[in-house]
């Protein structure tokens, strides 16, 4: 579990906000996900939104908080929550009520979101390159600077490894861009994910089993990301597509992820800065 620790955190008033308070955004998968869960639960919760787009997230305030500078972060009765996951499973024990995690799986759904996590690179590699499509650097050098300089840089007290791929993912980016090869290779890792999820999906409604759990909600924010990329997830993985149909039509998951969809006007934009080259074509699906 990843509850920082009094060193990690420099920007001290939230240790006296009370209750569920979330920092999150609108279109962060991470987000969406806990906001399902959140619906689902019934919870009530109070909202700060951050402003990813506007690299909020790399200013000192929001690193005073969160020193990965990532959302979601969870502040619950003054203490400090990062990672979604993590989050995830600490409200499910606070709030056991309707259960989201069968009873005696704690453990391997801890595994399982670990492998979804795993992933989350890769996801935002296919993000950038097929639905935000920036024209210029994904993160300008001075927000770059800003992240890097500020913050404790220590997560529960150690010095904090994640941060330092964090900085990586983003100066590659701004390097390099999102290339075909790496495209390529992110989207090979989610056909074998989501082979298996087929396979799982063929047998039982959801991926637990008879009941909806958190690895449904997990991994359903990852097909919607990737489906708004042009997977193909109804001719590669039809029992998927069947499932998330499903899903994206309950009101706590609708809610959450319909505000993604592109406008006809955006969808040409991102098609002209793409010159044609779909993630069919540029990983060989
Ligand atoms: N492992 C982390 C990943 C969090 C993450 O990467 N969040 C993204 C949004 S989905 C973010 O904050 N990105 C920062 C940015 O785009 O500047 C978690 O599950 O919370």
């Amino acid at each position: 579990m990843v509850q920082l620790i009094d060193n990690d955190i420099t920007t001290r008033e939230v240790l006296g906000w009370k209750g569920v308070q979330v920092l999150h955004f609108m279109g962060s998968s991470c987000s969406q996900k806990l906001r399902v869960f959140l619906n689902l639960k019934g919870i009530p919760w109070q909202s700060h939104p951050v402003d990813l787009p506007g690299n909020e997230n790399f200013q000192p305030w929001f690193l005073g908080i969160n020193p990965r500078g990532l959302v979601p972060v969870l502040v619950h009765d003054g203490a400090v929550h990062i990672e979604s996951n993590d989050i995830i499973q600490h409200l499910e024990r606070k709030f056991p009520a309707p259960r989201l995690i069968p009873a005696g799986h704690e453990n391997e759904v801890a595994a399982l979101l670990k492998h979804e996590d795993d992933l989350h690179l890769d996801l935002r590699t296919l993000s950038f390159r097929f639905v935000f499509a920036p024209p210029g650097p994904p993160k300008p050098a001075a927000a770059l600077e800003s992240y890097i300089a500020n913050g404790a840089g220590t997560v529960q007290g150690a010095k904090d490894h994640e941060k330092q791929v964090q900085i990586e993912f983003w100066q590659r980016a701004t390097r390099e861009g999102f290339t075909d090869e790496r495209a390529r290779a992110s989207a090979l890792k989610f056909r074998a994910a989501f082979d298996a999820l087929d396979k799982t999906l063929a047998k039982q409604p959801y991926l637990m089993g008879g009941d909806l759990s958190v690895l449904d909600i997990a991994w359903l924010i990852y097909e919607h990301r990737l489906a708004l990329a042009g997977y193909p997830f109804e001719r590669l993985h039809p029992q998927v597509h069947a499932w998330a149909e499903k899903l994206r039509a309950m009101p706590e998951f609708a809610k959450e992820i319909g505000q993604l969809r592109h406008s006809p006007a955006q969808r040409d934009a991102i098609r002209r800065a793409q010159a044609g080259k779909s993630l069919e074509l540029v990983a060989g699906f």
